[in-house]
């Protein structure tokens, strides 16, 4: 099919800051010129000169930079290039991104288990409640001392992890520390945030109800007789493309993992630390979150390499389970993380860190950088090596066709390739903070520009944030609720040319292959630890912007 005139010019489709860098990247044009119009007239505010032709390492096509930085006044406007035809309609104005900020952390809420979503708060996507979790099996991978298999135990709340009906505690890790990370870096902007939920009316910030919401449910997760955390609550197979209340299939806790008790711990140590600023609200509740961090990491401790093997599950017991693995034969990074974080919380010496792990961008299975992220907040001198993991990060950027620190390597184009642009940007805005170079700031911005419509697929990734966004997602409910337009505010995983999920792609060059198809788990899913640094990234930029 042949592309619309408007996906030849790709841009930020949400806008733009009027003191802050502003690109195009025009990919077909027989002018040199572009301009831009007011969107609701003719007044041309702003004529500029195309950059030079370059090339994508990847796909081979050729694109042209337009660069209107220099255009400061507010409005409404559209970008046009001879040949190439008229960009989506896009601001420039002061919190631009504040809606993003707030749709994405809404995110979370329409995530939610055990809760009906009341049209007060969901409007038109107004859901009856699902999975209430009461009634959960022990399954016989889990059985321990304490529970036998076959238990029933009782494990209500939380966010499903994605497109899928499960709960995954190794997901939850960094998803959780991000938005914490983000109350801890930003309090002032966080408080502003209100994203109209059941909550809304006591005295908590919505970031931190909406996090208490999966909180709650991970401490279910700890066996109270050894402390160890299981893996994840499933089913035993995928549901059907079927609402949340219509899924009642019987549900398990899965073997305890060190990754899941790790992961539990760090979250733990980091929330008893966020919400002791709320004696009043929540009594006790600090000092249970840190016992439960320091017992999950004695069962670590005790048992260092129990990883979750699937397959070896199967294998041994019944019934079979093929739901996510977030198996991860490493944790010496989840070690790591989970001393930081019970290290900057007690500051108890047993919790010193092994510091000698390289800076990574941080994954669901790559979380060093997490316990990096605790150390700098809490003081600790490693801002040299931040910088100089960063500027590898960076380097080429300028001469990247699109301009954005995303896309340098085509090891960027992983399953769920948005969170590596938004992990990116976070990344680039610690490095901003500690080090107070501005081009960081502008970097993380440029990897928001990637997300909301600068990217060789001419879409912005993020539902109801755009004129050209994700509408077929695999998601279940937004494929089974009767509603056209999908959930608002959730980060589709992105080009991903292992195409793990056997779709029709249009393109499998690394910075193309995604397809907005509901069958595309592989490119076109949506999952809490995409959405949580997508979360960080609009709200941390929107609140230095006001500085
Ligand atoms: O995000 C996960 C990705 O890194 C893995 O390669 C992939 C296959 O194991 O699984 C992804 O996570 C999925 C999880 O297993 C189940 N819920 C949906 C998640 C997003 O696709």
């Amino acid at each position: 099919k042949a592309q619309s005139p408007v996906d030849n010019i790709r841009l930020n489709q949400a806008g733009f800051y009027p003191a802050a860098p502003k690109m195009a990247v025009v990919t077909a044009s027989e002018d040199d010129r572009f301009i831009i119009r007011k969107a609701d007239g003719k007044t041309v505010v702003f004529s500029g000169t195309l950059g030079a032709v370059q090339r994508s390492p990847y796909s081979g096509k050729e694109s042209r930079m337009a660069d209107f930085s220099a255009l400061r006044d507010t409005g409404r406007f559209v970008l046009e290039v001879t040949g190439a035809g008229r960009s989506h309609v896009f601001s420039i104005r002061p919190a631009v991104h504040d809606a993003l900020a707030k749709a994405a952390l809404k995110g979370f809420y329409y995530q939610r288990t055990l809760i009906p979503l009341n049209a007060a708060y969901a409007g038109r996507w107004s859901r009856a409640a699902g999975h209430p979790d009461t009634a959960v099996l022990v399954h016989p991978s889990a059985a321990g001392p304490g529970r036998v298999a076959g238990a029933v135990i009782s494990s209500p709340g939380g966010w499903y992890d994605a497109g899928d009906y499960n709960k995954y505690i190794v997901n939850c890790g960094i998803t959780m520390a991000t938005l914490l990370s983000l109350y801890e870096d930003y309090p002032a902007y966080c408080r502003t945030m209100g994203t109209n939920i059941p909550e809304s009316g006591n005295t908590l910030p919505d970031l931190l109800d909406e996090i208490l919401f999966n909180l709650r449910w991970m401490l279910t997760m700890q066996d109270p007789a050894d402390g160890g955390v299981y893996h994840k609550l499933t089913n035993p197979a995928f549901d059907g493309m079927i609402m949340p209340h219509e899924a009642v299939k019987t549900r398990y806790v899965v073997q305890k993992s060190t990754a899941a008790a790790l992961d539990f711990a760090a979250v733990m140590a980091q929330a008893a630390r966020v919400l002791k600023a709320f004696p009043r609200e929540l009594p006790g509740l600090p000092d249970s979150c840190l016992k439960a961090a320091e017992t999950a990491w004695q069962w670590a401790q005790q048992n260092p390499v129990v990883y979750y093997d699937q397959q070896a599950i199967n294998n041994r017991f019944d019934p079979d389970i093929s739901t996510g693995a977030y198996g991860d034969r490493n944790v010496r990074d989840e070690f790591m993380w989970a001393a930081s974080e019970l290290f900057v919380t007690t500051q108890k010496n047993i919790y010193q860190p092994d510091l000698q792990l390289p800076m990574q961008l941080p994954s669901w299975s790559q979380v060093s950088m997490l316990g990096y992220y605790s150390l700098l907040r809490a003081g600790h001198p490693l801002q040299a090596q931040l910088e100089k993991w960063v500027e590898t990060m960076a380097a080429g950027v300028e001469t990247q066709p699109y301009h954005t620190v995303m896309g340098g390597t085509a090891r960027d184009f992983v399953w769920g390739s948005s969170a590596v642009a938004a992990n990116q940007g976070i990344a680039l805005l610690y490095a901003y903070r500690f080090t107070g170079k501005k081009i960081y700031l502008r970097h993380a911005l440029g990897n928001l520009d990637y997300l909301l419509g600068r990217n060789a697929t001419g879409y912005s990734f993020v539902t109801g944030i755009g004129g050209k966004t994700p509408m077929h997602l695999h998601h279940r409910p937004s494929i089974a609720d009767g509603v056209a337009a999908p959930v608002p505010g959730l980060l589709a995983g992105g080009p991903n040319p292992g195409r793990q999920d056997g779709c029709k792609y249009p393109s499998t060059a690394a910075d193309e292959a995604y397809v907005d198809d509901d069958c595309s788990y592989a490119s076109n899913e949506i999952a809490i630890n995409w959405n949580a640094p997508l979360v960080y990234l609009a709200a941390a930029i929107e609140a230095l912007q006001e500085e």
